[in-house]
């Protein structure tokens, strides 16, 4: 079965899809696309809806760390229902919206007040649809995806946005960086892809995804996609505040996955090992594993890459996206068709 599941192809496909959008990226006039709007001048908010909303949340990370810019990130729904906490100011912001259909409906709404007020937009997709025409500013990636779940179109929307920041914060280096994921990711796959495969055949009644910082959104991002693909309960938190409560749950039902970050990492492990101490199974991953990570880890992907901690994101989600469908398969479900799910959200 798992060789014709859609969702579990395209993980596997992600580096070469990335090799063809950034081809595409390099060949792009980023600075004419964006209207010349540097983030020293306009405030960046990124807005979608689901996993495109914790696209948004990672991509304001990236920028804020690149340019050195405070940037934000929205769901679509906030500027609809509560417009005085959340409209972007016309004149001194840039919004940039996010979706892999184009057709989601709350995005659409968002387009339609903007346009109304007069407020320039970036839209970022894969499919293009009607959000690819409701602007000049389109950036429409070479990110094919079948599956209903996001998966390369949330690495490729990502990197695309990594991209433009560090284009436009002159961060050379990075973008060089950028280069390397797809074979880095390629040889991980080789090497951790059966490990997965083999550590979702455990029962798990409770998942919580952990993370801090930048990996925080790709914390929710990784939970989002055991919930989609499996129909498994999953939670995301600060790794740190999982110990203010959240805890509780922990038994040896209890699966925890840690992104531990290089800055964070003496912190950040031994939360992981409290929790296996508490009798819950760990998956940790890491760029460079010390022995208190080995020792906190039941399984460990070690990525194991000289590459920045900000370059190396979409290579801390790779691992979510398939665990959860072959948590899925091992509950007898089809990842390609999630329970009570659409691939687009339509009002
Ligand atoms: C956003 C989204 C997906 C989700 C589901 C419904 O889609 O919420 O994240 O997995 O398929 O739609 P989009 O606006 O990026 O197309």
């Amino acid at each position: 079965m798992i060789a014709t599941v859609k969702t579990v192809h395209e993980i596997y496909q992600q580096p070469t899809t990335w090799m063809e959008c950034l081809r595409l990226l390099r060949r792009l006039d980023i600075e004419a696309l964006v209207g010349n709007r540097q983030p020293t001048q306009f405030q960046w908010v990124f807005i979608g809806c689901g996993t495109s909303y914790y696209l948004a949340q990672a991509a304001a990370a990236s920028f804020t760390l690149l340019t050195g810019r405070l940037a934000r990130a929205l769901p679509a729904s906030e500027i609809l229902l509560c417009p005085e906490l959340s409209l972007p100011s016309p004149g001194s912001a840039f919004p940039v919206l996010i979706s892999r259909s184009g057709h989601t409906s709350e995005i659409l709404a968002v387009t339609e007040i903007l346009k109304e007020k007069r407020i320039e937009f970036l839209a970022l997709t894969c499919d293009g649809n009607e959000l690819a025409t409701s602007t000049q500013r389109v950036l429409q990636l070479p990110a094919k995806e079948e599956s209903t779940v996001m998966t390369a179109s949330f690495t490729s929307m990502l990197l695309a946005l990594q991209f433009v920041a560090a284009k436009l914060a002159g961060k050379e280096k990075f973008l060089a960086e950028l280069d390397e994921l797809p074979s880095l990711v390629e040889s991980l796959l080789a090497k951790y892809g059966q490990q997965l495969e083999d550590f979702a055949q455990r029962p798990f009644e409770d998942v919580a995804v952990l993370g801090q910082g930048a990996l925080y959104p790709i914390a929710s991002e990784v939970a989002l996609k055991v919930m989609e693909s499996s129909s498994s309960y999953a939670q995301y938190f600060h790794t740190l505040e999982f110990r203010h409560g959240p805890k509780s749950i922990i038994n040896d039902r209890a699966l925890v996955i840690g992104l531990i970050s290089d800055a964070g990492a003496a912190q950040e492990v031994k939360v992981l090992r409290e929790m296996k101490e508490l009798g819950a199974s760990t998956i940790v991953i890491v760029n460079h594993a010390t022995e208190e990570t080995r020792e906190a880890a039941d399984l460990l992907v070690e990525l194991s890459s000289p590459q920045s901690a900000l370059a190396l994101l979409v290579a801390y989600v790779v691992w979510g996206q398939l665990f959860g469908s072959y948590v899925g398969l091992a509950k007898g479900l089809n990842p390609d068709e999630p329970l009570n799910l659409t691939r687009v959200v339509t009002f």
